[in-house]
């Protein structure tokens, strides 16, 4: 999906919603554990309940490859599932040299066929570089994470600004604001403002909101620009808003709520 796809999504449906796909076995309604597929038969009926309040769907790749084969397959089968009018993550995390990060992309772009990785940055331009060359697909590079750990390097000053800050600066010229997005969590609103001084066209991709108990309106206020520019997920607040037969109905309801409030943000700052 391009970037104008992307946008006419989020006018169509007043959202900026994406949904964490991140099944827990543990965590799963009783009943559906009898099904040959438990994972995918869960996510089926989450993206049933919620597809037309989001945009966006993003599997977490870990909750996935932690049940081998089985999970491989239920997330395959959860991409094919997913409308084609979706943005799709595979929030892999993914980075290294070059020729492996290349198999990586390959792993995600072309024998399976999801829109964006998320991406480390960590190891530099050879690293990242492997990704961005797949056409129309996206690269979404770690740049502020949500976590309490963001705070053990990301913030350190080199050069006198903070390491997230040379992130973005030295990074938006590796891709363009059609195949580069940013993770910035949604724990640190305060900081959006002076990266959207940085890259101001980039969409951002926001989690942290719900279960970590980020922002949303705060975020909004800061990161919006002229086309939303904002991709904010929610896995644990939607997918396990219920825990029984009807969880996802319950997920439905949180999702919604979500949404309405977006449609006001949205109205508000554009
Ligand atoms: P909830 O906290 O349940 O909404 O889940 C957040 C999701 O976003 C998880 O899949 C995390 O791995 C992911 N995430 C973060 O929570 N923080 C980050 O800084 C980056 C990500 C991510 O790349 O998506």
């Amino acid at each position: 999906m391009n970037r104008t796809e992307l946008v006419k999504e989020i006018r169509a449906k007043a959202s900026y919603l994406c949904i964490g796909l991140d099944p827990d076995l543990n965590r799963l309604p009783h009943h559906l554990l009898e099904h040959e597929n438990p994972i995918f038969e869960f996510n089926k009926q989450i993206i049933d309940a919620t597809h037309d309040l989001c945009v966006a769907y993003k599997p977490n790749i870990a909750f996935y490859e932690s049940l081998g084969v089985q999970g491989w397959i239920a997330l395959q089968k959860t991409l094919d599932y997913i409308p084609e009018t979706h943005f799709t993550i595979a929030d892999a995390k993914r980075g290294d040299i070059g020729n492996t990060s290349k198999r990586y992309a390959s792993t995600f772009f072309e024998q399976m066929s999801f829109d964006s990785i998320t991406v480390a940055p960590y190891m530099g331009i050879d690293s990242v570089q492997p990704f961005l060359e797949f056409d129309k697909k996206w690269v979404i590079l770690l740049g502020l994470t949500s976590n309490k750990g963001s705070q053990d390097f990301q913030f350190l000053q080199a050069d006198g600004k903070p390491l997230y800050e040379h992130v973005f600066r030295t990074a938006t010229t590796w891709g363009s604001p059609e195949n580069l997005m940013f993770v910035v969590g949604a724990t640190h609103p305060e900081q959006v403002q002076k990266i959207r001084t940085i890259i101001p066209d980039h969409f951002l991709l926001v989690p942290g909101i719900g279960a970590q108990g980020g922002d949303l309106a705060a975020v909004s206020r800061y990161g919006m620009n002229k086309d939303c520019g904002l991709l904010v997920n929610s896995s644990r607040g939607i997918i396990y808003a219920g825990e029984g037969e009807d969880f996802a109905a319950h997920a439905r309801a949180a999702a919604l709520a979500v949404q309405q409030q977006m449609a006001a943000l949205l109205d508000k700052y554009i």
